[in-house]
């Protein structure tokens, strides 16, 4: 047995191999190799058609032959594709290796490159290389991951996006106002006169660092629509018992999820399913009919769909057309719409029968209102239309081009509570070197979410959540 050359060598200079596609069918997959001593590594595994070295061709190109085993024995037909170093995602010479897409085969392959002195690679270890070589920052390492599992076309937009590096350009003018500030700090201190600089430092300090927040302010903001955007955009089925909620909410996922019954009060929590529509996700939400009731469970249930109505993004107020309103109804039904009125659309259900229902009372004549028969499959695609409007007219402003992590997020409130100190700090008589010292701190805190001055915990961290082969 060879000894490993990776044991000589800085941990992230070793040579780390990995299967880069999907286990699974398939025709071809792929083997990745990455490290300062890669193309040595796979040249004594490489056995190529033209009887060159692999430390003979030229780089980025394609070559084909045969991955051996210290035997020579030959382990598959394959292309090695040999990029050097720098042109490449690692900043590594990397080598990948096309084989046959069979779970022996790879595992040959990678076992006969540990013996040849690689090591497996570890979770986004191939990603963690680039950002080391300075092929990317940290926003746009973590761009990658979020491209790798955006589960939705919008949230994959998004990250391409913040790969080009939008995020890390709004990142780095907070970064260079902080500069500014520190500059502007010491300046006051070093060289203006006593009675001027407080004046001046304190109103411009003030200026800029309100400046700042409303930047992070703007930055995160985004967040949530973000998140929603990832993880399904909330829709809740609002309305009185019996109107027809669940059967809605069954045909807009076009299947029976949800239970339907003539009787009243037959759903009595709320029950959620995802449905994809338009480039979102959106999570229907189907809840307990509102009413009055002495059945403790059912008014738990009812307390629940009021507290869905203020998380949702979107409210479907479902109304029973084939009956007028009690008196009840209309106090639920005003308080719905009063509180929500911006993200409420009204359906008219069971237009099918008779029409009883009278809409003339304020809140809700005032919304926007759909006919439809759940039961006969009348406007239901005009319906699914206007939600998917709604939901464009309420997110798409909120489209931005990054992704901000919850790492990012957690550290743009520190930063923020940070500038809110140094503000405070600001009094009649200023301290230069504290608020100094306070804007290097703060510096650094920037810098983290850039990557730039990053602990290896922290990379550590942000690196572990990319699948091996990354
Ligand atoms: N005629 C007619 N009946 C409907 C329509 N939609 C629903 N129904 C009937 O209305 C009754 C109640 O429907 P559900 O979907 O269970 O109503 P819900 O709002 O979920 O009721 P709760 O869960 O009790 O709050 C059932 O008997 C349905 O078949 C419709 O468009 N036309
Ligand atoms: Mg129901």
């Amino acid at each position: 047995m060879r000894t490993s050359h990776n044991t000589l060598l800085p941990k992230d200079q070793e040579t780390i191999v990995a299967l880069a596609t999907p286990q699974g069918s398939g025709a071809i997959a792929l083997v990745r190799l990455s490290g300062v001593d890669v193309i040595r590594v796979v040249d004594s595994i490489a056995q190529l058609s033209s009887n060159k070295s692999l430390a003979s061709v030229d780089s980025h190109t394609i070559n084909h032959g045969f991955v051996v085993d210290q035997q020579r024995t030959k382990l598959d037909e394959v292309l090695f594709l040999l990029m050097r170093a720098p042109k490449t995602f690692t900043g590594q010479d990397t080598i990948e290796i096309s084989c046959h897409n069979n779970p022996f085969i790879i595992e040959n392959i990678i076992q006969a490159a540990i013996a040849a002195g690689a090591r497996h690679a570890g979770p986004g270890e191939f990603t963690m290389r680039g950002f080391l070589y300075g092929k990317f920052d940290l926003t746009q390492a973590e761009a990658i991951n979020e491209i790798i599992h955006a589960p939705s076309e919008k949230a994959l937009q998004s990250a391409l996006a913040q790969l080009k590096g939008s995020l890390s350009q709004r990142f780095t003018a907070v970064e260079t106002s902080i500069i500014e500030l520190l500059t502007l700090c010491e300046a006051s201190f070093e060289f203006l006169e006593e009675e001027q600089r407080d004046l001046n430092f304190t109103t411009l300090v003030h200026e800029k660092i309100q400046n700042l927040l409303a930047e992070l302010q703007d930055i995160k903001k985004h967040f949530n629509a973000q998140q929603r955007i990832k993880d399904g955009i909330r829709i809740a089925l609002i309305g009185s018992v019996n109107a027809g909620k669940s059967s809605l909410f069954n045909a807009l996922l076009g299947k029976n999820r949800a239970i339907v019954t003539s009787m009243a009060g037959t759903t009595r929590d709320s029950i959620e399913a995802n449905l994809y529509k338009g480039g979102y996700f959106w999570l229907l939400i189907d809840t307990a009919g509102l009413r009055q009731t002495g059945d403790f469970i059912e008014q738990q249930g009812i307390e629940r769909s009021y507290e869905e109505a203020l998380k949702a993004d979107l409210v479907l107020l479902v109304i029973d057309s084939s009956r007028t309103m009690t008196a009840e109804e209309k106090v639920m039904y005003s308080r719905i719409a009063i509180d929500h009125a911006a993200k409420t659309l009204v359906v008219l259900n069971k237009i099918d029968l008779p029409i009883l229902l009278k809409r003339d009372f304020p809140p809700i004549a005032h919304l926007q209102a759909f006919s439809v028969s759940t039961d006969q499959n009348i406007g239901l695609t005009e319906l699914e239309d206007a939600i998917a409007k709604k939901i464009e007219s309420l997110f798409h402003l909120q489209q931005t081009s990054f992704v901000l992590s919850h790492r990012q997020f957690n550290l743009m409130g520190e930063i923020e509570k940070k500038l809110l100190y140094i503000e405070s700090s600001l009094t009649s008589q200023v301290h230069y070197e504290l608020v100094a010292y306070e804007l290097k701190d703060l510096l650094e805190k920037v810098c983290e979410l850039t990557g730039k001055h990053i602990s290896e915990e922290i990379l550590d961290t942000v690196f572990t959540k990319f699948c091996i082969g990354k």
